[in-house]
């Protein structure tokens, strides 16, 4: 049995190859210079001085790079009234207005890092200010500056999904309504490996190579195609290791553009590395939405109606992502696990001088089960009522599957009664009030929360998903997908898939997915996709592959074809010991046992239930999560170990949000105050410890793997779970309302004020 995964034993051993550690021939270096300031007009830049500094090989500014089109943002849908989607574009070099602290002004090249840091500095750049609004609420007052002159009011599109007028109805009807505002924070993706870059341009072949830190090479190539402007066939993306992702990873970004402009016009490779500092102020970042909701109940505390008013700040351009996490994304579980065809949301999207918000492990969802499963919570307690039962109550039944929802998708099956069941006697949820008496002895205040979440995985851009397998001397198989493994561990589910129908060793099984010897069309890891849509391709693949050996097997072994089977990694003539391994099979007939093959597999809806106890010392403001139960239903799983660090990853990510992350914009000025570690707190292994993992799958027909995604569930779970614990513990103090981070400052300031009221 293998222990660990298939990719550990590089890694661990400094095998892997990040971005970085790529480099060609004759390369020269880039350092961006970045915008001090929210908001200016350039007025000049006067590069001699940079230009003439020793090592310089040239420097570019946005008047140099008129042949890059803008960087490209879509939305498959329309907002409220027809409303088209407004991208005002994005160069990737300021032209003429920078609109956030962060923005690349200028690129030097030059020999050296250090030569084309120091050149950087000679950049006089002279700057009128402009006024600067950094949250969404300030972008859409009356007389707000305006980030771009293109779009009125800073609204890119007023988004709306569901039955406004049957919500209406509902409200009218409603025995009671119940309301609350939450404020889903904002966060730096803060991946381990900074962003970085080789651009080379070949110009026999008239082909561009970037080497980057990826989550797909084809998506890339996509949105590259569009700014280059030659075809995606003329462009390769090449990666290796990518110190992973988290959404953030995902899309293209100016500096890559930039880099492979000049590569093409000195005609030598151009690298960068990017910074820590450089991740803080020009990575995308995630969240940022504002959520008034509100659910009307009948008499009996049944749901009967909900809505939703969401303001997304999108930063100060649009990301390519960006307008599809902050609507489909959101609104693809409009109504959650609940039976509600009542339901309407509005979400406004909106452009403000901070950095631009696209996709961050969850990419939406965590968005909207946020502020269900803190509305819910909070109905629940002015009921007055059993938060369990009063989820309960409202539950889509098992038996009424497929179950379409007021925003349009379709959820194929779910017992969300029976993973609430699990979870509360995991979590001995009757036992809460006596561990609450004995930490009141202590000192110390608990409090419990839950959510009983519902999320859509697999979605995904391009029509197909292409894959390869090709035989190696000596038996190894590769296999090639479009999906870039980025910490999930897909060079060892994929071979274990794969190893599964073929029946030769996962050892013998190599995953290669953005190289320059291959092409494939597909979608990039994201949404938690990989193994629903991807995996079952290759299993597919795997299965056509034993088609197309059964005939070259009967040649091989002088039979008819029909009298030829596949057991356990061998053709074998039915009823005799005369048989061929594959791998021996693919060994005499070079080639041949190849194959290649494309297929596409949908939105999938895993779901769980998650109950936090937390406790709070109310002498510090210090916060430990008590016991932490997640049930959960993945459909199958392909491999219980991976699913159970992914559930640890996103749970740790989603505590990190709730205890101690977060990004602060300075009102007046615009810059980031915490652009930095010093500011910025990362969660570390420890915060999450007393996790229970409990499974209930539901196997899900919708792929032939019968798998659901896990990569991003903890957090769209632990998100509202671990904020409804801490929420209930600071009741204990007299404090009614409290908004991300519960860090121990704000924790411990909350307690204060309400002792003062
Ligand atoms: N898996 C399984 N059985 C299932 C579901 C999944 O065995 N029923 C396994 C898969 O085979 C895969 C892993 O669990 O090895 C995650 O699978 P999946 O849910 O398909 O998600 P993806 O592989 O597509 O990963 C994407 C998801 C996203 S969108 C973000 S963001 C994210 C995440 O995964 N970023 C990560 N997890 C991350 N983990 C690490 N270490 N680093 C990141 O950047």
């Amino acid at each position: 049995m293998l222990k660990g995964r298939l990719e550990d034993q590089r890694m661990l051993t400094g095998r892997g190859r990040y971005v970085s550690d790529w480099t060609l021939p004759g390369q020269a270096y880039a350092h961006f210079l970045r915008s001090d300031r929210a908001h200016a007009e350039i007025v000049s830049i006067d590069a001699s001085n940079a230009v003439a500094h020793p090592g310089v090989v040239e420097v570019f500014t946005g008047k140099d790079i008129g042949s890059l089109k803008s960087l490209p943002a879509a939305l498959p849908a329309k907002g409220r009234g027809g409303m088209e989607l407004i991208n005002p574009g994005r160069p990737a070099l300021a032209q003429g207005r920078v609109r956030f602290a962060g923005d690349a002004v200028a690129m030097v090249v030059a020999e050296s890092v250090a030569a084309a840091q120091d050149a950087a500095e000679l950049i006089a750049v002279e700057y009128r200010d402009l006024p600067a609004v950094v949250t969404a609420a300030q972008a859409v007052a009356a007389g707000a500056p305006l980030v771009h002159g293109g779009v009125p009011g800073n609204l890119v599109l007023d988004y709306e999904s569901g039955d406004e007028a049957k919500t209406c109805a509902a409200f009218q009807g409603a025995a009671r309504i119940v309301k609350l505002s939450v404020d889903n924070s904002r966060v730096v993706g803060n991946p381990m490996e900074p962003r970085g870059c080789l651009g080379a341009y070949d110009a026999a072949q008239g082909m561009y190579h970037l080497h980057t830190c990826t989550q797909g090479a084809s998506n890339m190539r996509t949105q590259l195609s569009a700014v280059l402007g030659v075809p995606p066939d003329k462009i390769r993306v090449i990666a290796d290791e990518v110190g992973g992702g988290f959404g953030v990873r995902f899309n293209l970004y100016p500096e890559y553009c930039a880099a492979l402009h000049a590569a093409k016009q000195l005609g030598r490779p151009v690298k960068w590395t990017g910074t820590r500092s450089e991740v803080f102020l020009a990575d995308e970042q995630g969240r940022d939405v504002m959520t008034h909701g509100e659910l009307a109940l009948d008499a009996s505390g049944r749901i009967i109606g909900m809505r939703f008013d969401m303001l997304a700040n999108l930063g100060a351009y649009l990301a390519p992502t960006g307008p599809f996490v902050n609507t489909i994304g959101i609104i693809n579980c409009l109504s959650g696990v609940y039976d509600v065809q009542a339901a309407y949301a509005r979400i406004r999207l909106v452009l403000t001088n901070t950095a631009p918000i696209a996709a961050y492990r969850g990419a939406g969802r965590p968005v909207m089960s946020y502020a269900l499963e803190r509305l819910v919570e909070h109905a629940a307690r002015e009921l007055g009522v059993d938060a369990a039962e009063f989820r309960r109550k409202s539950f889509i039944p098992k038996s009424a599957f497929p179950y379409r929802i007021a925003a349009g998708f379709e959820y194929d099956c779910g017992d969300f009664a029976g993973v609430l069941d699990k979870a509360l006697a995991a979590a001995d949820w009757s036992g809460f009030t006596a561990r609450k008496s004995e930490a009141a002895k202590r000192g110390r205040l608990r409090g419990r929360g839950m959510s009983t979440y519902i999320e859509a995985t697999g979605a995904g851009f391009a029509p197909q998903d292409q894959v390869e397998m090709r035989w190696e001397s000596g038996g190894g198989l590769t296999l090639y997908a479009p999906t870039h493994n980025h910490g999930q561990g897909h060079e060892t589910t994929f071979a274990q898939v794969v190893s599964g129908v073929l029946g030769i060793p996962m050892e013998s099984i190599r995953l290669r997915t953005a190289g320059p010897e291959f092409y494939l069309l597909g979608n990039a890891t994201g949404g938690s996709r990989s193994i629903l849509a991807v995996g079952s391709v290759l299993m597919l693949a795997a299965q056509e592959m034993v088609k197309k050996g059964l005939s070259l097997a009967a040649d091989e072994l002088e039979a008819a074809e029909g009298d030829v089977e596949f057991v356990q990694g061998r053709f074998r003539i039915k009823g005799t010991d005369r048989s061929i391994t594959i791998q021996s099979l693919a060994g005499k007939r070079e080639g041949e046992l190849d194959i290649a093959y494309a297929n596409k597999f949908g939105a999938t809806f895993p779901n769980g239930c998650h109950i936090a106890e937390i406790e709070i010392d109310p002498e510090t403001g210090d916060s430990e999560i008590a016991s932490y139960v997640a049930c959960d239903d993945a459909g199958n799983i392909i491999n219980h170990q991976i699913v159970e660090g992914q559930m640890q990853g996103g749970l740790t990510q989603g505590a990190g949000q709730v205890f101690m992350e977060l990004a602060v914009y300075d009102r007046e000025s615009g810059q980031l105050l915490t652009g930095s570690f010093m500011d910025y707190a990362m969660p570390r292994a420890g915060l999450v410890g007393h996790m229970k993992l409990v499974h209930h799958p539901l196997p899900t027909g919708l792929n032939p793997l019968g798998a659901k995604g896990v990569g991003e569930a903890g957090v769209t779970g632990s998100l509202p779970a671990l904020m409804n614990a801490v929420l209930d513990a600071l009741r204990g103090a007299g404090v009614e309302h409290f908004e991300m981070p519960a860090s121990p400052l704000r924790v411990w300031q909350a307690i204060r004020s309400a002792k003062r009221m």
